[in-house]
């Protein structure tokens, strides 16, 4: 049978990629077109994203791909944005989310939660524009996020996809709009909030002078979205952990959960597609081991959870939420401090602080799951861990126990999936979440952990840490 081509690109936080899908009856492959670092800039007035590099990858990765595709999609990390004037022309670099200058107007509004059910993190972009420069944002007449603004280079098309809007802390998680009273009360312009844009509708044809004739899809534009769409779930009680530079853990709903007691979790609901909600709780990620990583100039992760993985158990435990893991700089310091703040030994070695952040995030995961459960009233029987911390045995092995609850592994590069079958279904390919997921499941390869050890040893550490 025929099948067809599609581009995905895929910006990360800490990598991009560019990646070919081949969709047809039976069959779902992905090779990879280019992959590239992303990596912030500090400026100084802060800490930016290098936006035009990522531009140029993504021309330079959709040249690579050759003929044939059909179409193809961009989805990227959420809540940073480009602001446009008048003119369509670019105010100044996005700042990046780990930027700190939001840390004063970071203010919890506990009424907002019942519009909007987004959690409460100093990242969101209503906490970014409310420390916009006031002349960059007297000027400005539009607010595209990433994959907006990227779209917008490339087609001369505005507009915000639904997803990625969703986690902006200005969006109405029950009307499926922009909160258009909260953004007269804060007194942002109305303009700023482009049209909105359904995941698989056509965005526009890429523009002549970019030599590719392509038509841009929108996807689930929000990565976390789009790696939702290729979780390979087959029965409706499943759970799933998003592994990348966060951990977005928490379950798929028909509905909002907007009640004080969630909002008091810090749970949000972003949308997914086909009027889902992704019920979830951000955890602080693999971003603890990466900002370790660049410390130490370690770049073999491999070697790293190796020796981890016969590191002493149990040792120093960290909640890794904690605020001040937030910002880039010195891991290893800050683990130590906060090891020193709660009455812990600080870790003993590379292999110490990384099985502390291994047993630290399993700890996470198992918290936020378990609140997600409690709050939703949905029972979970399986934990999916996708995107790339599918390949991390240890990371997946602790999950699991910490859960207690068996773990399938997979896909890797869940996002690219996702972003990719979106495209097909818009080209008349798999008809609805089940037959993606059916899809993903019977092509993909997956891998099993089974819960194992002393379920009274995870109970202990999740007491240490204060967490469920
Ligand atoms: C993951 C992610 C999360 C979002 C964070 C910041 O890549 O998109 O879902 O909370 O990055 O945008």
């Amino acid at each position: 049978s025929v099948s067809r081509r599609y581009a995905a690109v895929d910006l990360g936080a800490a990598s991009g990629r560019v990646m070919i899908g081949e969709v047809g009856a039976g069959r779902l492959e992905l090779t990879e077109a280019h992959r590239f670092p992303n990596e912030p800039v500090r400026l100084p007035d802060g800490l930016h994203w290098d936006i035009l590099r990522l531009y140029r990858e993504l021309l330079a990765g959709l040249r690579h791909c050759g003929d044939g595709l059909a179409s193809v999609g961009i989805d990227s990390w959420a809540v940073d944005y480009g602001l446009l004037d008048e003119r369509g022309a670019l105010l100044g670099l996005p700042y990046h989310y780990r930027d700190p200058r939001t840390e004063a107007v970071a203010v919890p509004d506990p009424e907002r939660y019942a519009v909007t059910g987004t959690q409460h993190l100093p990242i969101n972009t209503i906490y970014q524009l409310l420390a916009e420069p006031p002349s960059r944002l007297a000027a400005a007449r539009r607010l595209l996020l990433v994959p907006d603004l990227l779209g917008y280079w490339l087609t001369g098309q505005t507009g915000a996809e639904r997803t990625n809007a969703s986690t902006t802390g200005l969006f109405d998680a029950r009307a499926g709009r922009w909160a258009g009273s909260l953004i007269d009360r804060l007194g942002l312009r109305p303009e700023l909030f482009p049209e909105l844009r359904e995941p698989g509708s056509a965005i526009g044809t890429l523009l002549p002078h970019t030599g590719l004739d392509l038509p841009l899809v929108a996807v689930a534009s929000h990565d976390t979205a789009s790696a939702v769409v290729a979780v390979p779930a087959s029965v409706p009680n499943f759970a799933y952990i998003s592994t990348g530079t966060w951990s977005l853990v928490g379950v798929e709903l028909p509905a909002p959960v907007l009640s004080p007691d969630s909002r008091d979790a810090n749970f949000t609901n972003e949308l997914g597609v086909d009027n889902t909600i992704r019920y979830l709780r951000n955890v602080m990620g693999l971003w603890l081991l990466q900002e370790c990583q660049r410390g130490w100039h370690e770049p073999d992760t491999g070697a790293l959870l190796a020796a981890a993985a016969s590191a002493a158990p149990f040792g120093s435990l960290i909640d890794p939420d904690d605020p001040s893991f937030l910002a880039p700089g010195d891991m290893p310091s800050r683990i130590d401090a906060y090891c020193a703040r709660t009455d812990q030994p600080t870790p003993a070695g590379r292999p110490g602080y990384v099985r502390c952040i291994m047993e630290s995030l399993a700890l996470g995961h198992r918290a936020a799951l378990r609140a997600a459960a409690r709050l939703s009233g949905r029972t979970v029987e399986v934990v999916h861990l996708i995107g790339g911390g599918a390949r991390n045995d240890l990371l997946c092995q602790l999950t699991a126990d910490a859960c207690g609850l068996p773990v399938v592994a997979g896909p890797i590069e869940a996002t690219a999936l996702g972003n990719v079958l979106i495209q097909a279904r818009a080209d008349g390919g798999p008809a609805d979440l089940p037959a993606m997921r059916g899809l993903v499941a019977a092509t993909q390869p997956l891998r099993h952990f089974e819960p194992r050890g002393d379920s009274g040893a995870w109970d202990k550490a999740a007491a240490r840490i204060g967490r469920e």
